[in-house]
């Protein structure tokens, strides 16, 4: 099918299947053969984290940082590949163990803008000016823990100090209701489009959305999507899935949820996403799976995205139509699952 999607993947979506009661089950495999993978499932994009690409970031000079921030574009480039984003790590950090931006303590808050400047210029030496804002302990584990007002008039701060830092830099905020947090305080796409209209340049704050992230926060992917489309502010996507409210679990795209998956498509290809971003992937292989397949997870992503291309564009919008102006909603359901299942 002819089509001008473009894909993306972060290398953490390459992983020894880690979870928080047992052992990795699969050897850890070299950056550089991650980005080896990348043509062969059908990928052009890199989702950067600043330390991914400058591995210890903090204990660099700005000389070194550039060096190998240079050096990690050219291995890219050799692989046929660009940075789609970047986005700083703060959360692995210890002196973020009370969050970044919204810390108590000044000189954690003053630690979390000076580590997102460094992010920028790595992105900056990758030639990438999009940085992704997933605001991981930007909340609490319980209410009475930080200030919430002072919280969210931080949150503006520390944008503004990255917005001001680089002329070019665009934020694009990857709101997440819980986890690690209890609450998040950019739970929904209505958050991080709020907290933009605040900061000192909102033309240059838009949003990526996740699906998982959505489906915890009890919504429709979809509609969260086009709310951000409406406002031209939908700068990057993470597709996946999540089988209902529990622990966040990036599971193929439209594998948990196809009818939701084909509503994502569909939102995409309304407003002629395929011009503007990336289809960026966030999907993590199961614990159970072998190593020798721990990627198809994402092959099988992009190509369950496609099929669902496929199936937006030759839905019958003549005969939708005529359904909805009578209203018969049931006919117009019963005509989505017969032409997702193809009967
Ligand atoms: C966390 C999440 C992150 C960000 C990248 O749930 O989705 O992987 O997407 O920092
Ligand atoms: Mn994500």
């Amino acid at each position: 099918m002819a089509t001008n999607y473009r894909f993306s993947f972060g290398p953490w979506n390459i992983h020894e299947g880690a979870d928080p009661f047992g052992p990795t089950v699969r050897p850890s495999v070299e950056f550089a053969r991650k980005l080896s993978f990348y043509k062969k499932l059908g990928f052009d994009g890199v989702q950067f984290h600043d330390d991914d690409a400058v591995p210890n970031i903090e204990e660099k000079s700005a000389a070194e940082l550039k060096k190998q921030a240079k050096e990690m574009k050219r291995a890219i480039a050799g692989e046929g590949l660009v940075a789609e984003i970047v986005a700083p790590r703060l959360w692995e950090n210890s002196k973020g163990i009370d969050g970044g931006y919204t810390a108590n303590d000044p000189a954690v808050r003053k630690w979390a803008i000076e580590r997102s400047k460094r992010c920028v210029d790595v992105g900056r030496e990758l030639g990438c000016n999009l940085m992704v804002l997933w605001l991981a302990r930007e909340g609490t584990y319980i209410r009475e823990a930080k200030r919430a007002i002072d919280a969210h008039h931080w949150l503006v701060e520390a944008i503004d100090a990255i917005l001001a830092y680089d002329k070019k830099i665009r934020i694009a905020i990857e709101p997440k209701p819980n986890e690690p947090m209890d609450h998040a305080y950019i739970p929904t796409i209505g958050h991080a489009l709020a907290l933009a209209e605040r900061t000192r340049d909102p033309r240059r704050v838009g949003g990526l959305i996740e699906t998982a992230h959505a489906i915890l926060a009890g919504l429709d992917p979809s509609d969260e999507m086009a709310f951000a489309l409406a406002a031209n502010k939908l700068w990057s996507v993470h597709l996946n899935d999540q089988n209902g409210l529990k622990y966040d679990q990036d599971k193929a795209f439209g594998a948990a949820n196809l009818r939701m998956a084909f509503n994502q498509v569909r939102v995409l290809e309304a407003a002629g996403y395929a011009k503007t971003g990336f289809v960026g992937l966030d999907v993590k292989a199961m614990r159970t799976q072998r190593a020798e397949v721990a990627t198809t997870h994402l092959s099988n992503s992009r190509r369950i995205f496609l099929a669902l291309v496929e199936k937006a564009r030759t839905f019958d919008t003549k005969a939708e139509k005529q359904m909805i102006a009578a209203r018969d909603y049931e006919a117009l359901e019963m005509a989505v699952i017969k032409h997702l299942m193809g009967i």
